[in-house]
């Protein structure tokens, strides 16, 4: 009788004192998303025949001898992208026009046809290299759309994207990241192209299976749902994509721009945003190229919101990054450095579950930012969670927030406080926070 009556307290105190041991909550990233989910920040470029003939979308008919850059340097790219902290290049080696910025195989509109270099020259051979010099990490957009390619509206052009796939991943791979455009429109012929993207996922996973696969819906990283460099305020890293297709066929924006909190897939966002008003380079936007702090405001909105930012800084005519881009870029630099190099206190919490997390701050000291992870290799749990900062004990201000994922990056008007209590008041499961740290920064940067 007396061992049964001190059963409840024994499993209440097993259950509520004792440490439980952590269960990852699926879906979960797979090794090569978790790998994907440490690049934060990294470089697009744009670049091709667009770049001499001021187009966005070249049409296709463009002949080759238009793509002449006169000094082009892979390694003055790399060499930028670094000194931003940026860490790898993702660039267009065909964009819709069909031009391939590689000799292939499978194509007479390439650099081979250029007159550049003679038509000896490659510009994904010279960024491979470029890349590994410095320790970049390398990525390629491949456009579906081709509207250059004779054969584009046939299945024979699946044939030829599927032989472009294993010629790039051959010669200058690996990759960190392989880019499907969903743009679809007409090719040379007037037909439109029904893609097989069975085939092309299931060629890439055979032949680079630690590449990280983005389109709309993934099946490893998904669009955002605009082109402003803006994740959504909640943003979960699960969607489901039962029903759905690339392009057209993709769920509506603002489903990709949140995720969906019951997704069946792992799938997390990238927002791409260009440093100029449009993807290639154009002389006439040299003097609209966003300022340091729009790129410090959208970073907030995108890698601060559990996502990654793919930040679009093409190349001028003679092939390198311009000096009006390249200024931005090192402002952009300095500033992530000046608001984040110093944490006024940082702390790691170990992996246990808790719903409330103290962190002292000594004496009172002026904050305006504080910065949460969630492990996600256990899964994304935080549905709801807010911030109480605390002068003497008295509160002085509380913000709420939804969802934490990778990385959470709170702004909020300043306020002295000598300690901070984190609550986590709904989550999917119990929940886990990594660590958090705590800023004082700028206050012109910040939304409040
Ligand atoms: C879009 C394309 O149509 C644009 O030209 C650009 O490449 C952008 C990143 O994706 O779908």
């Amino acid at each position: 009788m007396k061992k049964i009556a001190f059963l409840p307290l024994l499993l209440f105190f097993a259950f509520n004192v004792l440490p439980q041991p952590v269960k990852p909550l699926p879906p979960l990233p797979s090794a090569r998303q978790l790998q994907w989910s440490n690049m934060e920040f990294y470089l697009f470029v744009h670049f091709g025949p667009n770049t001499f003939t001021d187009l966005e979308w070249g049409k296709g008919t463009e002949h080759e001898e238009v793509f002449d850059p006169t000094d082009l340097d892979c390694r003055q790219w790399c060499r930028i992208a670094k000194a931003a902290g940026a860490k790898g290049i993702i660039i267009t080696a065909k964009h819709h026009d069909g031009f391939c910025l590689w000799p292939s195989k499978y194509s007479t509109h390439t650099v081979a046809q250029s007159k550049w270099k003679n038509g000896k020259g490659d510009v994904l051979k010279e960024l491979r290299k470029a890349c590994d010099a410095y320790g970049l990490k390398m990525g390629v957009y491949l456009s579906p759309w081709d509207r250059n390619h004779p054969a584009y509206g046939s299945p024979g052009y699946n044939d030829v994207f599927v032989n472009m796939m294993k010629e790039i991943v051959k010669n200058y791979g690996p990759f960190f990241e392989f880019w499907w455009d969903g743009a679809n429109g007409e090719g040379p012929n007037g037909k439109k192209q029904v893609y097989d993207f069975k085939r092309f996922e299931k060629t890439m996973r055979a032949i680079a299976p630690n590449t990280c696969l983005f389109s709309d819906i993934g099946p490893d990283v998904r669009w955002v749902g605009n082109e402003n460099g803006v994740a959504g305020k909640t943003n979960w890293n699960l969607l489901d994509t039962a029903g759905f297709a690339r392009g057209a066929g993709a769920p509506p924006n603002d489903t990709l721009n949140a995720g969906n909190e019951n997704g069946k897939t792992w799938i997390p966002a990238e927002c791409d945003v260009s440093i100029r008003p449009g993807w290639f380079y154009h002389q006439q936007e040299d003097e609209k190229v966003k300022t340091p702090e729009q790129l410090f405001a959208l970073y907030l909105k995108s890698v601060g919101r559990g996502s990654a930012l793919l930040l679009n800084v093409p190349p001028d005519r003679r092939g390198l990054i311009n000096r009006h881009d390249s200024a931005v870029l090192m402002g952009f630099r300095k500033l992530r450095e000046e608001s984040f190099g110093k944490p006024i206190v940082a702390k790691k919490f170990p992996l246990a579950y808790a719903n409330d997390y103290k962190i002292h701050i000594g004496s009172a000291k002026k904050i305006d930012c504080i910065v949460l992870s969630e492990p996600i290799q256990y899964g994304q749990r935080v549905k709801k969670f807010s911030v109480r900062l605390l002068k003497n004990n008295n509160l002085v201000k509380e913000i709420d927030g939804t969802t934490i994922g990778k990385k959470r990056i709170l702004t909020f008007g300043p306020a002295d406080a000598d300690a901070i209590h984190i609550n986590i008041s709904e989550s999917k499961a119990r929940p886990l926070l990594s660590e958090t740290s705590v800023f004082f920064i700028d206050e012109a940067l910040i939304e409040k």
